[in-house]
């Protein structure tokens, strides 16, 4: 009863929902006014000028550089996948795939470029400014990926941000293209195992919310956390693209595992179940040009699905790669704007068109266009200096440590957390020696979150892969590495190594069926009682499913918006640092609601380490208190 329930308003049941809801509609994301969204500002703004933001420190802040958004647009959106989609249905838009004799592309910038750069920060509104002019300047895009994977979490984690909000206005904004989400099976946005309801309606809500196809994958390439997926995507009437993630290396004889059979029995049992695209993931960038052609050729003879491909350009070779693809039929290609592209990323969409000129299938994508979205991108990254890792080149090291491309940086930090950072390259060969104890495993989240927690351990403790298996009973291993080997993320191809398996349980019988059958259903109508009662109003669908996700995450989320109330309406560069003594912004809290914020002076600590922030905020003298925790 005390639910706002979005999904019967009648846009949602008309399927209207996607043009302009939030603007027709707001009462229905309209909750009880919290009062003084000014004050709440102020005390965010104090907190971050003082005591720095998580990542970014007390370091100066930069100078605002101009963005430059395109402005020359069409007045309205050409056509595009997204209309396909709706008039023929999943079935109808995978054969209209296969028609197509040039390359489509799917830009990531927006996910996973992103996610392998800058830590997955950021902004809905950094994302939102290009998202009409990357609908209006490349309307032949098979799809932008936008969603899911780490921007999940991190968006409520580190932004304090709302993902459904941002996926919602997305929506909004890109009206012909396909949005793209990536789902990591049973384990959802997250990094284990949920309960099989709460993946249903995870799906069904996102579904509404505005995603048109989901890249299902599973972190240990498990047949049954994929089909759970694809079994909900497809009553939605959406697209289910199920993948195969891709390790090691076609053509090394001493790693059979992972040779062409394997890939065809997957991807044919992967078109049994009711997948309509074809997804080879390649998240460390392994895959190499020849085993591209090979690959996609076997993989084109062996199903009769659209075949779209995924790869990082660690090594540099990745335009190689595609082009090799190409030649072999590959239908869709994943690619990043050029300022957001290459090493941990995707290759650059502009280069790979270029790369493919006089190519018969060289992408109808207009590449001027392409580097007017790039201008734009490069001129946002500077904001996000912070979360830039250490690396400067190409590096073909990947091809022996396979990390993927979004946990290098990652992994480098924790390693200088625990103070690795001068061992970072022994960390690395670990990281590739762990795989093999582990009996050679996909890596990708969350699997390769363990392979890099086993790494750190056993380098923290000087211990080989011996003395693993002798003195597992006397070690205290990390707990992800413990849980995978119980099984809870599923079983790799050929089980884990019995002897590796039984040092880690330390006797304890691992698993023998999929985790999420052992997992009671999620009590949905409780946890909403019990979040109303916390929060103190109605409780959206969305927030149940965060609520869901990640409890603690989202309760954190929750207490940071009553003190400081919508953060993300902030300017990108005021967010991470505070304002300068003297600086002036100006704030749109709602469309015509401007306030105009000056940081006047910032008193010293008295004893309680408390400072006195002074302000003018439309002309009005204010002061807050902040308490100093440096
Ligand atoms: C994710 O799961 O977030 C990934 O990007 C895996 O490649
Ligand atoms: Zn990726």
């Amino acid at each position: 009863p005390f639910l706002i329930n979005v999904m019967k308003h009648q846009n949602f049941i008309s399927g209207d929902y996607n043009t302009s809801f939030i603007d027709e509609t707001p009462e229905l994301f309209v909750f009880p006014k919290r009062k003084d969204r000014g004050t709440k500002l102020l005390n965010y703004i104090g907190d971050v000028t003082v005591n720095g933001f998580p990542g970014v420190g007390l370091k100066d802040k930069p100078i605002s550089r101009s963005v430059r958004i395109p402005q020359e647009l069409p007045a309205e959106a050409k056509p595009g996948t997204k209309q396909i989609l709706t008039e023929l249905g999943p079935d109808g838009l995978a054969d209209w795939i296969k028609r197509q004799p040039e390359l489509l592309l799917t830009d990531t910038t927006m996910r996973d470029a992103h996610q392998s750069l800058l830590a997955t920060r950021m902004r809905t509104q950094d994302i939102i400014n290009i998202a009409e002019p990357t609908s209006k300047l490349m309307p032949e895009l098979f799809s932008v990926e936008a969603w899911g994977g780490a921007t999940f979490d991190v968006a409520y984690r580190f932004l304090s941000e709302d993902p459904w909000v941002r996926l919602m206005r997305l929506r909004e904004k890109m009206p012909n293209v396909l949005i793209q989400m990536l789902l990591r099976g049973a384990n959802a946005v997250g990094y284990k195992n949920y309960a099989d309801n709460v993946i249903e309606k995870f799906v069904h809500e996102a579904a509404y919310a505005g995603v048109d196809v989901f890249r299902i994958f599973d972190s240990l390439n498990n047949l049954e956390s994929i089909q759970l997926a694809i079994d909900a995507t497809l009553p939605t009437g959406k697209v289910a693209e199920a993948a195969v993630c891709y390790t090691g290396d076609l053509y090394d004889g001493s790693r059979p595992k992972y040779h062409l059979p394997y890939y065809v029995d997957l991807a044919k049992k992967l078109e049994a179940s009711g997948a309509h695209i074809l997804a080879i993931k390649d998240m460390a960038g392994l895959l190499k040009p020849e085993s591209a052609y090979a690959l996609v050729s076997a993989l084109k003879d062996a199903v009769d699905l659209p075949i779209h491909l995924h790869t990082h350009d660690a090594s540099g070779n990745g335009i190689f790669t595609y082009a090799r693809a190409t030649d072999a039929g590959v239908d869709i290609v994943d690619v990043a704007a050029s300022s957001m592209s290459g090493m941990t990323s995707q290759p650059s969409g502009g280069s790979l068109i270029y790369a493919l000129d006089h190519h018969a299938r060289q992408p109808k994508i207009d590449a001027k266009h392409y580097e007017v979205i790039s201008d734009y991108w490069q001129d946002v990254r500077h904001n996000y200096e912070p979360f830039e890792s250490d690396m400067r080149a190409s590096n073909p090291s990947v091809y022996e440590h396979e990390m993927p491309g979004g946990q290098y940086s990652n992994l480098q930090q924790q390693a200088k957390a625990v103070g690795l950072g001068d061992r970072w390259s022994e960390v690395k060969s670990m990281y590739a020696r762990v795989n093999m104890l582990f009996g050679d495993i996909v890596k990708v989240t969350p699997s390769s979150k363990v392979v890099g927690d086993m790494a750190l351990f056993m380098v923290q403790h000087n211990l080989s892969e011996q003395d693993v298996i002798d003195r597992g009973h006397q070690l205290d291993f990390p707990d992800s590495v413990v849980e995978m080997m119980r099984g809870e993320l599923g079983t790799p191809p050929g089980g884990f190594p019995t002897d590796v398996q039984q040092a880690i349980l330390k006797g304890e019988k691992p698993l023998d069926v999929r985790p999420g059958k052992l997992i009671e259903p999620y009590d949905f109508e409780a946890a909403q009682l019990k979040l109303f009662e916390k929060l103190d109003r109605p409780v959206t669908d969305f927030e149940l499913l965060s609520n869901a996700l990640y409890p603690k995450v989202f309760e954190d989320y929750v207490t940071h918006s009553t003190t400081y109330g919508d953060v993300s309406v902030l300017d990108t560069l005021t967010f991470f640092y505070g304002l300068n003594v003297g600086e002036t912004i100006q704030v749109e809290i709602e469309t015509g609601k401007t306030l105009i914020i000056k940081l006047v002076q910032i008193s010293a600590a008295n004893e309680d380490g408390i400072r006195l922030v002074s302000y003018e905020m439309n002309g009005v003298p204010r002061e807050i208190e902040i308490k100093d925790v440096n």
